[in-house]
């Protein structure tokens, strides 16, 4: 059998430079060997694109499928509607599955999380979607994680082969690294870190973990931006939230991504919040000014780099009416929370980028 990286699963070569898996160190050592990939990537922080298709992604992660008996499916916390994905929601619909939903500590401290595994339960119950468990967890932190190694075992006392599923991004490397006690998978901000599969045991137990590679989703807003601009926009630190008590069309513009007029007549005041990664840039205006903002150089997402080609996406506007307790997602890019509604909007945005109205996710605040 050819020899893997042991942080992306990819097959290592000596041949060349400019393909994937290349090492200079030997490959015949018995050592754990990491790829140049890998390599830059830990040391140096240095990215190499790699986006793999739905279809390379079936077919990697299908290899496993009938060899597992546990799928830990691992979402992640801020854009769950993002991580949701088809593929992997079939995949729970059929195999015994440990639910974890990672990144805890990006989301305020008011949200226990207690009330976000009831929430989720719910989202997975209208998906009818029953795991053994759910895990809400922070990998940065470590809080949950022990939780998920007290589940495989209440569950498969003898051991079990398990494999660790989710979108790309979701800290699927993070939660195998944290169960192993050691960094060995490599762990990066960017999607697309991990190549191949790779089993790894937990030591001094008969529990394997299987590392897989992500799968692209369809529908994130941070999916057609270049990599700079998809950073700012996948929260890194806590998220940030804008209150807004708009009237009749008034513009607010969440980057030059979202443009929502308000389409209240005077008689309802809606107060709604915005939730997004710290670097995005809400902006209420009216909507001469917001015709001229979005020609200049006011926002810096899309940035110069990426704006050209995002613009060729073409853009859709769509009413939609949002009650009191509800909110309207945008798929990897954040949330409008309604604290007093019905908040009736008209929104305009890219075709690719998916959104959906769920129950709130954190209590608005008065
Ligand atoms: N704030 C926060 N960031 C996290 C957490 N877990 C992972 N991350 C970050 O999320 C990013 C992705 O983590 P990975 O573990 O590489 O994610 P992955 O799902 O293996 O990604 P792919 O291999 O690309 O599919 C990295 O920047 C991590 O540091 C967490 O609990 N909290
Ligand atoms: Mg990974």
């Amino acid at each position: 059998m050819m020899k893997k990286c042991v942080g992306c699963g990819i097959e290592l070569q000596n041949t060349d430079k400019d393909l994937q898996g290349y090492t200079p160190k030997s490959i015949d050592s018995k050592e754990d060997t990491y790829c140049q990939r890998c390599f830059q990537l830990k040391h140096y922080g240095k990215y190499s694109t790699n986006k793999m298709t739905r279809e390379d992604y079936k077919k990697e992660v299908g290899k496993l499928l009938d060899d597992v008996k546990l799928v830990i499916a691992v979402f992640d916390i801020i854009d769950f509607e993002g991580s949701f994905d088809v593929e992997i929601l079939d995949i729970l619909r059929e195999k015994d599955s440990i639910v974890v939903v990672n990144k805890l500590d990006l989301i305020p401290d008011e949200k226990h999380p207690s009330e976000v595994a009831n929430w989720v339960k719910d989202r997975l119950a209208e998906e009818s979607i029953a795991p053994l468990d759910i895990a809400i967890v922070s990998t940065k932190n470590g809080y949950g994680v022990n939780g998920i190694f007290k589940k495989i075992k209440h569950f498969y006392p003898d051991g079990v082969n398990a494999m660790v599923i989710g979108v790309t991004n979701v800290g699927k490397s993070s939660v195998i690294n944290r169960l192993l006690g050691k960094r060995i998978a490599t762990v990066s901000k960017y999607p697309g870190t991990t190549i191949k599969n790779t089993l790894n045991m937990i030591p001094f137990t008969n529990i394997g973990l299987y590392d897989t590679p992500g799968l692209i989703p369809e529908g994130r807003a941070s999916d057609l931006l270049c990599d700079s601009c998809a950073q700012k926009i996948i929260p890194a630190g806590e998220i940030s939230r804008k209150t807004f008590k708009a009237k009749y069309d008034r513009i607010i513009m969440i980057d030059n991504l979202v443009k929502i007029r308000v389409l209240n007549d005077e008689e309802v005041k809606p107060i709604f919040a915005i939730y997004a990664a710290k670097d995005v840039k809400f902006h209420e205006t009216t909507i001469e000014r917001a015709k001229e903002l979005e020609e200049g150089n006011f926002f810096d997402i899309p940035c110069e780099c990426c704006r050209d080609e995002y613009n060729k996406h073409k853009k859709i506007t769509k009413t939609l009416t949002i009650k009191t307790g509800e909110e309207l997602v945008f798929k990897g890019l954040g949330w409008v929370s309604v604290k007093r509604g019905p908040l009736k909007i008209e929104v305009t945005l890219a075709e690719e980028i998916e959104i959906s109205i769920r129950k709130a996710f954190i209590k608005p605040r008065r």
